[in-house]
């Protein structure tokens, strides 16, 4: 490339004004006297694309140029937020661009709102997968992921009479120009048809064909200096549309089973944590595995002149189970297309796999019917049988185990209607394993992988989550930016976040605290103001925000976080004349469409929200807020203004979260259980300035062992009795008493509400004495931030490179 003349002469303002009229008019064909916001942002896109396209070619040179050892991350999910200010800071262009758009008269936070939100991702593994591309691109390591891009995102959010309506998110309609079409990326895809067998070799004559055409979503790391791709398949059938329909005259039939066909990429699950079993399902994780592995490999021979290197030049990280279909195809690929043996095959699928679990809980572990992967992949299931054959000779003739043990690791399931057991097959088939949080691998390893972990010691391994201080410091909260540059007098922190922890240095300054108050003001002044305009409710900055924003789910306890502000709320009523904290209760977060006692707590929420709120004999003291359609940049704006971060699922059953980390590394102090990755916040920020309660994970299997019985906790303690009584009752939806009556009366208490009600309750009282001193408060938060060097997602990624991939990243001699 360096014989091109092709390097982005300017990063000045007056250019990049000029290079967005240009867009606007040339490539858009607007006229600017007509331009609306939306106009401009994709002119201005255009332009800040184009810087990040450079170092995206050069990037790609390096690596080809150096041979560099790749990664490549397979996700069913992406939940990438909004890129272009995100561009801009990574590239380092934001100011200039801010006042290319004073001199074009245009409002900065207008043109930039009108960006859609790419939500291809449910919650915390479409974000953690988005977090490591951003980091993956700033530490400057060859990697690529791949995706679906799904033309649907997770559905749009509207509160409806307290209730969730669902509605289609058309994100691609204001047709963005962020993504470059791939058009000459494209593989076909086959399902169904028949397995035949001949002379001991296998002919797959698929019944289906359909094509996956790449889309390349750039990602710029920070600095400027790389950027990597992550292709995104989209289904399409145009190539391959049904001939013989079509010869008979039958065009029309043609082409409806082309739009069946592309159903594929239609829509991402909105499920989360809980797999669905549908065949749609498994045809999309097919979709984007086979897809990716054809590219893998035609990208290998592209760069190498044999795909026998495969193991050497590649790496192939598999994000939970949903991709698990790699492993079967990349066997297939070998054996099948490249004449392979099974057994160098599998060594090679051995050497180039790994895999994250991000959840134990069972029902969230996919498994697939021998039926519905028989008739839909029919070859892949006849290897998957071949791999367990072969796997479960092996462990028998170690002699150490009972069939008992080798029906437990079989990979077919033959006690449920026989299934494949897509996260044994991951364990199997992967030379490395992690959970996301140190309490989380521990866990994995003694339950639902105890087996696996006799067999293969060394396979089992930990990388803690981490977030990108890029987004969720340097976008999200500009006040903490420049709060952070003045007082540890360096930006680096961007890049090296264990540097902010200078900031202990300064955490007894009254100054300074003065200074990080003011900080927090603003945030909460800009949520109040976003609550104002979109829900016409008032709130107060010197309220403590107290927020809990994520997935609905009842094992994240937000049932009891709203049985609180009701024993609150009762308690005011009763004394009136206590010095109470004013409290604004935040909540946000999607239920499963399917999920019906998620639904109904997102409609408690909205009831005890509408009684609180209008009682005048509460005086404000509590305010309720369920702000909708959560997303990426909503989280952008209710993070930085929170004072309370709520972690409060039940002890073993958050993998690691993601948001507590957000939260504290904008200074919130966490009211949380020892659950997941709070367990290692509060290491590192040391146990005074974390507000941890409830029962243990040893203490919650106790109960569990002796029979857990609510009652127990019911009988006790008569504020949780009249709690319970009023939703039950109809206190809160007195339209309708017997709103909540099927939800609790069917309510066994799996999740533990009531053991850890008091403890949660007496700790809340707790917090609101400590934040009557600000100083104090203020003191915690910077302590807080201070000591979240160890959760950047850079550090997680740099394990991955390091233990797991086996990548080195560009140095600088081979920069581009
Ligand atoms: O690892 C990312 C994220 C964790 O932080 C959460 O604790 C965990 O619940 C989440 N898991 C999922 C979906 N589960 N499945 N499958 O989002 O992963």
């Amino acid at each position: 490339l360096p014989e091109y003349e092709y390097r982005m002469p300017t990063t000045d303002a007056d250019r990049i004004r000029q290079s967005i009229v240009f867009k606007l008019i040339f490539i858009l064909g607007v006229d600017p006297k007509d331009a609306k916001p939306e106009h401009w942002l994709n002119a201005a896109m255009f332009t800040a694309r184009d810087l990040v396209t450079e170092s995206f070619l050069r990037t790609r040179r390096s690596h080809i140029d150096h041979k560099k050892r790749m990664v490549y991350y397979l996700s069913m999910e992406f939940l990438l937020g909004r890129a272009f200010t995100n561009s801009l800071i990574n590239e380092g262009i934001y100011d200039a661009f801010k006042e290319a758009f004073q001199q074009l008269e245009l409002d900065f936070d207008t043109v930039i709102g009108e960006e859609e939100d790419p939500g291809l991702g449910n919650g915390g593994l479409g974000r953690l997968a988005a977090c490591f591309l951003d980091s993956l691109a700033t530490l400057r390591i060859p990697a690529m992921g791949y995706g679906i891009r799904y033309q649907y995102g997770m559905f749009k959010q509207e509160i409806i009479d307290g209730q969730q309506v669902e509605k289609p998110d058309l994100w691609l309609d204001k047709d963005m120009a962020w993504q470059f079409p791939r058009p000459n990326k494209h593989y076909p895809v086959a399902f169904g048809g028949q397995l035949h067998i001949e002379d001991n070799v296998r002919c797959w004559e698929p019944a289906e064909k359909i094509t996956a055409l790449g889309f390349d979503e750039i990602i710029p790391g920070y600095g400027g200096e790389v950027a990597n791709p992550l292709r995104l398949w989209t289904a399409h059938a145009g190539y391959l549309f049904d001939l013989a329909d079509f010869n008979k005259g039958d065009y029309f039939a043609a082409m409806r089973n082309q739009t069946s066909d592309e159903n594929i990429s239609r829509v991402l699950y909105p499920n989360d944590s809980t797999e669905s079993g549908r065949e749609l399902r498994l045809k999309q994780e097919y979709f984007l595995v086979s897809a990716s592995i054809q590219d893998i490999i035609a990208r290998h021979k592209c760069r190498f002149d044999s795909i026998d290197t495969l193991a050497d030049e590649v790496a192939i990280h598999l994000n939970d189970t949903h991709p698990v279909l790699a492993i079967p195809e990349l066997m297939r690929l070998l054996i099948d297309v490249e004449g392979w043996t099974w057994e160098k095959a599998w060594d090679t699928c051995c050497k180039v796999f790994s895999y994250t679990n991000h959840t134990l809980m069972s029902e969230a572990l996919e498994t697939w019917s021998l039926d519905l992967m028989g008739r839909m992949l029919p070859r892949h299931l006849d290897i998957i049988f071949e791999i367990n054959k072969i796997f479960l000779d092996e462990v028998r003739a170690l002699g150490l185990f009972d069939e008992d043990f080798i029906r437990r690791v079989s990979i077919i399931d033959e006690s449920n209607g026989r299934r494949v057991r897509m996260a044994w097959l991951a364990v199997v088939g992967s030379h490395k394993v992690n959970g996301v949080a140190k309490i989380h691998s521990d866990l994995m390893t003694t339950s639902i992988f105890a087996d696996f972990a006799k067999l293969f010691p060394s396979r089992f391994t930990n990388v803690t989550n981490g977030v990108t201080p890029r987004r969720w410091i340097a976008v999200a909260n500009r006040p903490l930016t420049a709060f952070l540059d003045k007082h540890l007098g360096t930006n680096q922190w961007r890049l090296h976040l264990e540097k902010i922890a200078a900031l202990n240095d300064l955490v007894d300054d009254k100054a300074v605290q003065e200074e990080f108050a003011e900080v927090k003001r603003a945030n909460k002044q800009r949520l109040a103001d976003y609550i104002e305009k979109e829900l016409g409710i008032k709130i107060s900055t010197e309220a403590l925000f107290d927020v809990q924003i994520k997935r609905i789910h009842e094992y994240k306890r937000q049932a009891m976080n709203v049985m609180h502000i009701i024993d609150r709320y009762n308690q005011i009523l009763e004394n009136p004349d206590k010095d109470w904290q004013p409290r604004v209760f935040i909540f946000a977060g999607k239920a499963a469409s399917s999920y019906y006692v998620a639904k109904k707590i997102i409609r408690l929420i909205n009831d005890v929200a509408e009684v609180v709120n209008h009682d005048e004999r509460i005086r404000d003291l509590i305010k309720v807020v369920f702000i909708p359609n959560y997303s990426v940049s909503l989280a952008q704006i209710i993070i930085p203004a929170a004072d309370l971060s709520e972690q409060i699922s039940l002890a073993g059953t958050e993998a690691s979260g993601t948001g507590n980390m957000k939260f504290a590394l904008n200074g919130a102090l966490t009211v949380g259980t020892l659950d997941g990755a709070n367990v290692e916040i509060r290491e590192k920020v040391g146990d005074e300035h974390i507000f941890i309660f409830g029962n243990t994970v040893e203490q919650v299997e106790a109960l569990r062992q002796k029979g857990y019985d609510p009652l127990d906790y019911l009988e006790k303690d008569p504020d949780l009795r009249r709690v319970v009584k009023q939703i039950v009752t109809g206190f809160f939806s007195p339209q309708e008493p017997n709103r909540y009556a099927d939800v609790s009366q069917a309510y066994g208490d799996y999740y533990q509400v009531m053991a850890d009600f008091r403890s949660y309750v007496d700790t809340q009282y707790r917090i609101d004495d400590y934040y009557r001193d600000k100083g104090n408060w203020y003191r915690s938060a910077l302590i807080n931030i201070a000591n979240m060097g160890h959760f950047s997602s850079d550090r997680s990624i740099a394990e991955y490179a390091e233990n797991i991939w086996n990548i080195k990243p560009l140095t600088e001699a081979e920069l581009p």
